[in-house]
């Protein structure tokens, strides 16, 4: 039976742990974080996601989590998870992915399957990756199979989620297809080299955020021309071809779409070309929130105030709907916005409860006299607009385009959504 190890035991390395499980593999955890491993070991999530809950609950005895790296040595594969993120000049911090791949150089057995499933730039598993594995001594094999995980998407799993694969010859690309090929019930696409894998994740994250760019930007034009932008989506999607729904937004969050781009546009730039539109399109998705708190400013000077004393609730810090994910959440720029021009704000999350000011959306609502709605959690797209008359809410900044703006207006609140008046 295949022994594997699954360094990071995140969004990303949990769910393939619990799948090699479920296959019957022999399955190592390892993670830095001692609570993580201690909850896993126990068969409880770390992440409040119901789906992997159950499946972490199921796995609980054939998953060996640790805090350190002795399992590698009992392991014919092993897979690389680690964050891969930006530091705060969008630069990549390829630290986690370094010090892991040290760590199995420590412990790697000879012939074992190493497989990256980080998001990195095209020539890290080459430039970064083989010179630190290459220091163990022992015959290896390395590939790179970029992981394709959806937070919260019931209809796309690690299960069923096509992947491509490539290795650094010929033997590891075919070992890593091998492995693949066992777990996942979907086509896995062999390509030339592990540059290539890199290159196609890469660009299939940069797709999403330049799109979203695109949107953004329409959105904010047809504004000014009191053009609904939804209505024009709409229009646009009967074409059964070439044009592809995407949607305005308070901004871009995630591990993926708004750093995945950074990657690409610093490995260029070292080799001498300038992504000039992949760097637009990031400038426009992270200008966003403040885009959305200008909207609020707007609405205030109709009514004759200032931003400076308003109380303003802000609904949602996570980045997207129905997770309790808050990295690189564009709510925490629309806070830190609204903080800097010195309005009073309160925030609500109901699935990250432990860093909203109240305790329910109802308190919030009694104590501001503003909304930013930051994320379309399914809890705020039923809000009963009857109660933000009854607390005399006056304006409402819908930044996911996801509220009733014609049922809003009709009780006299104020509404601006994202290419929608
Ligand atoms: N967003 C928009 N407008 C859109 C789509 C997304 O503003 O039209 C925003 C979201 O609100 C969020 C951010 O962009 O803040 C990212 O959203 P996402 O739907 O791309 O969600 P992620 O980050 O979970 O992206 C994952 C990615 N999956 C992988 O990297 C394997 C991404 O490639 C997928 O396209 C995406 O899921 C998906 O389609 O759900």
């Amino acid at each position: 039976m295949a022994s594997v190890t699954i360094v990071g035991l995140g969004y990303v390395g949990l769910p393939l742990a619990c799948l090699c499980a479920e296959k019957g593999m022999d399955v190592y955890g390892i993670d830095i974080n001692k609570n993580k491993v201690d909850q896993i070991n126990k068969g409880i999530s770390p992440i409040n996601d119901p789906d992997l809950i159950e499946e972490v609950r199921k796995s609980k005895g054939k998953i060996k989590a640790a805090d350190n790296f002795q399992a590698i040595k009992n392991s014919s594969v092993v897979i690389v998870c680690v964050p891969t993120p930006v530091d705060d000049r969008h630069l990549p911090d390829l630290k986690p992915l370094k010090d892991a791949c040290i760590s199995i150089s420590g412990h790697l057995k000879e012939n074992t399957l190493v497989v990256i499933e980080s998001t990195i730039y095209p020539g890290t598993t080459e430039e970064i990756v083989l010179p630190i594995l290459k220091k163990s001594d022992v015959v290896f094999y390395l590939a790179h199979c970029p992981e394709r995980i959806v937070p919260g998407n019931k209809k796309w799993t690690v299960k069923n989620l096509p992947r491509v694969v490539a290795g650094i010859d010929k033997k590891s690309t075919e070992k890593a297809y091998e492995f693949y090929k066992k777990i996942i019930d979907a086509d896995i696409t062999k390509l030339s080299s592990a540059k290539a894998a890199e290159a196609a994740k890469i660009m299939e994250n940069t797709f999403r955020d330049v799109n979203i760019a695109f949107i953004n930007e329409m959105a904010m034009s047809f504004d000014k021309a009191g053009i609904d932008i939804l209505e024009i989506i709409k229009g646009a999607s009967t074409k059964p071809f070439a044009f592809m729904a995407h949607y305005p937004g308070v901004g871009v969050g995630g591990h993926c779409i708004p750093v995945d781009p950074y990657y690409l546009i610093e490995k260029a730039k070292q080799i001498g070309f300038n992504h000039r539109f992949l760097s637009l399109a990031r400038e426009i998705n992270n200008n966003m929130p403040h885009y959305t708190v200008q909207l609020l400013e707007e609405e205030l000077k109709k009514l004759k105030k200032g931003i400076k004393g308003a109380k303003v609730g802000v609904l949602g810090l996570a980045y997207k709907a129905d997770v309790d994910d808050m990295r690189e959440s564009p709510a925490l720029k629309v806070i830190e916005v609204l903080k800097e021009k010195q309005a009073e704000v309160l925030v609500f999350d109901p699935y990250i409860r432990e860093k909203s000011d109240v305790k329910e959306l109802s308190t919030l609502l009694g104590k501001v006299e503003y909304i930013i709605l930051a994320a379309d959690h399914s809890m705020f797209r039923n809000i009963d607009i009857g109660k933000l008359k009854e607390n005399n809410i006056k304006i409402v900044i819908d930044g996911r385009n996801c509220l009733n703006k014609e049922k809003i207006k009709k009780i006299g609140i104020a509404y601006r959504g994202i290419g929608q008046r």
